[in-house]
């Protein structure tokens, strides 16, 4: 073994075990905001709606995007209290998109994360409120004093996941892949070029995971060529994320990745797989790679957990 697969081999093991530690705070942290007792400004919590927005939330789910605000945050030695509480933001953005996604209406999905999908477990109108009492939650937790005790720090945060959850990012790009796969206009799918597939992956996948990263930044005060340095690393690790999704789509088994396989094919969707090939697509899954390992130059040893993360959205199963 050289040197550095040595330090790889051990990075990568500190990864699995910080990834795990966020899952297990971020379990406590999501049952403990979607507690029964209504919070000032609140009347009452609707026993269903509350229950499916647990359900869409809570057990299962890796929590890559928490993982890296709590990495991220940590570069600049944030209290992980409050990295913890801007991941749950992010968190429960990401849960409502995935129960909106798998809606009848958007991809028809019956299973997610090895489970029924919110429609199933609950019903169509619960799950529908259940994304949107998500995505609501998201902003109520990022607006806390908790999250920062500066409001200029909150309001960049609330500004930065808009931004990034919204018409210009993953809500428009999940209204271009609808488009693309022809399901308005005359109904036939658009062949895109490779430079609109990546617009549209940017912003339905990247702009979350990008924002993960660029919300330990602001967390942490970091200045201009730190901020600059994570938007590089979270715009890699957002492009890198997508090319495996539809890697597993193409190739992966149900049972192990929690969820129906081999659906972009039937469905005509636009993917950087489906023009570049299996062998291409990997090709460009290690330039992205390499590419987020080496955004991450400037702060030395202090980001191999993060080296270890672009490593792993590489090479995941599930
Ligand atoms: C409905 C507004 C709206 C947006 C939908 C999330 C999304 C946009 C579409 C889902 C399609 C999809 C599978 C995109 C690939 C990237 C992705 C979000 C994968 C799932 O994320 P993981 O692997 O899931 O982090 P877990 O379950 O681990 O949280």
């Amino acid at each position: 073994m050289t040197a550095e697969s040595e330090r790889n081999a051990a990075a990568d093991a500190l990864f699995r075990q910080r990834l795990d530690g966020v899952a297990a705070d971020m379990e406590n942290m999501l049952d403990r905001l979607l507690g029964p007792e209504p919070v000032e400004g609140e009347r009452a919590r609707p026993a269903r709606l509350l229950a499916a927005m647990r359900y869409a939330s809570l057990a299962g789910g890796k929590r890559f995007r928490p993982f890296l605000v709590v990495e991220t945050a940590g570069l600049f030695d944030c209290p992980r209290s409050q990295a913890l509480l801007v991941g749950s933001a992010v968190e429960f953005v990401h849960c409502y998109s995935l129960v909106h996604d798998d809606l009848p209406a958007m991809d028809n999905d019956d299973l997610r994360r090895g489970r029924p999908t919110a429609h199933k477990a609950y019903d169509e109108a619960s799950a529908i409120l259940a994304g949107d009492g998500l995505l609501t939650f998201a902003f109520d937790v990022l607006a806390r004093e908790e999250t920062h005790t500066d409001p200029a720090v909150r309001m960049e945060l609330v500004l930065a996941l808009a931004r990034a959850a919204g018409l210009g990012g993953m809500v428009g790009g999940q209204m271009l892949d609808l488009s693309a796969e022809g399901r308005f206009a005359n109904g036939e799918p658009e062949a895109l070029d490779q430079s609109e597939i990546e617009t549209l992956e940017a912003m339905k996948t990247g702009a979350l995971l990008r924002l993960a990263c660029s919300g330990g930044a602001i967390l942490g005060k970091a200045d201009r060529q730190a901020r600059l340095a994570l938007e590089r690393y979270g715009t890699a690790i957002g492009k890198a994320f997508q090319i495996a999704d539809d890697l597993l789509d193409a190739e992966g088994d149900p049972a192990m990745v929690g969820k129906a396989t081999h659906k972009d094919d039937a469905a005509h969707k636009a993917t950087l797989v489906r023009i570049l090939g299996a062998e291409g697509a990997r090709g460009k899954l290690a330039e992205l790679v390499a590419d987020a390992e080496n955004a991450l130059a400037s702060f030395g040893a202090k980001a191999d957990v993060l080296r270890a993360a672009a490593r792993f959205v590489a090479e995941r199963k599930r």
